[in-house]
């Protein structure tokens, strides 16, 4: 009984402490001043709802934690982004978040998943984002949220001061990856020992896109019956298709298969949560910049119905006589 979400909600995270590179919390901006919502509301029948942007700039008490750049920040953002990303839900809106590095996620998934227990979660990355403050070698969040939203993982985590309000209670067995082309040792050990899903560029090159997302939803949920949420970093895409990124990485997805793995995830019916990261509009040149922001919209584009096939005008049968 499943069929697309008309209704979407919009939320900005103008947040760019979960890596150290100035520009990522500006995409949220140029997004919107690129014409975002008018490019979403051409789509055939949706009604789209902007939340605004959190709030990414305050938090009271700090959080020492070795390896771990600003966690405060980074928590008090997340809590707010899961309450809001919640709000978007309970309104029958399918939760749309403009980050932002990818340390969002942990907002994004915890408030989706308040929401919908049986969620299952497609994270669309040239990176696992899988390291713990032990593992990782940048001290970056935006390399640990997946780690922090795993149950199975919670023992690899020391005490983290502000964290208290995210308890970690998504399984790892609802997570598949597509894309990986820079994945870290013990990353991969992660992803072999809970034998995560995992289509990463070889992989893709092997079966192609649409055998890779098939397979995933498939090994997630045979009986197609869970919400999906996916969350899409920009730097999925090749370096060429998407140069402005903090951390780009030669030989990804092409945009076409960017857009074939929407589609099909749209196709489901069951996408109630998206997420799209890591666009940093300081990076590049001009041409970069508006190459990788149309990038996004079209990824975007895709997931919410848009179609390469055109649309025929609603309740029409015939084209207008002279
Ligand atoms: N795995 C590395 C690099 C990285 C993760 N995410 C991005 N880069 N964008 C890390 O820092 O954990
Ligand atoms: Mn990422
Ligand atoms: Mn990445």
């Amino acid at each position: 009984p499943w069929k697309p979400l008309k209704k979407v909600g919009i939320i900005g995270v103008p947040f760019e402490k979960g890596q150290k590179k100035y520009g990522v919390s500006v995409a949220p901006a140029a997004m919107r001043f690129a014409g975002l919502l008018n490019q979403l509301k051409e789509i055939d029948g949706l009604d789209i709802k902007d939340y605004g942007d959190v709030d990414t700039q305050t938090c009271d008490g700090r959080a020492n934690v070795e390896n771990m750049s600003d966690l405060a920040l980074v928590s008090a953002c997340n809590r707010r982004l899961s309450e809001k990303v919640t709000e978007v839900l309970k309104d029958d809106r399918l939760a749309v978040t403009i980050g932002g590095d990818h340390s969002i996620g942990v907002g994004t998934v915890d408030g989706h998943y308040n929401v919908n227990e049986d969620m299952i979660l497609i994270w669309v990355d040239a990176h696992a984002d899988l390291n713990t403050n032990k593992t990782s070698g940048s001290g970056s969040v935006h390399g640990m949220p997946v780690a922090l939203l795993v149950k199975e993982l919670s023992d690899y985590w020391p005490y983290l001061p502000t964290m208290d309000w995210q308890v970690p209670k998504f399984s790892i067995k609802n997570l598949g990856y597509i894309g990986l082309r820079s994945v870290d040792t013990y990353e991969r050990l992660a992803i072999e020992k809970y034998n995560v899903p995992t289509f990463a560029m070889e992989d893709i090159d092997q079966h192609g896109i649409v055998n890779s997302i098939n397979h995933v939803l498939q090994r997630l949920d045979p009986s197609g019956s869970k919400p999906i949420h996916v969350s899409f970093d920009i730097d999925a895409l090749d370096a060429l298709e998407a140069p402005s990124t903090g951390t780009p990485v030669r030989g990804g997805l092409s945009l076409r298969e960017g857009i074939t793995l929407m589609e099909i995830i749209h196709a489901t019916g069951r996408l109630r949560a998206v997420d799209l990261v890591e666009i940093n509009p300081a990076l590049g040149n001009e041409s970069d910049r508006n190459r990788t922001i149309e990038a996004g919209i079209c990824i975007l584009r895709a997931a919410l119905g848009s179609s390469r096939r055109g649309t025929a005008p609603r309740g029409l049968r015939d084209m207008p006589l002279q």
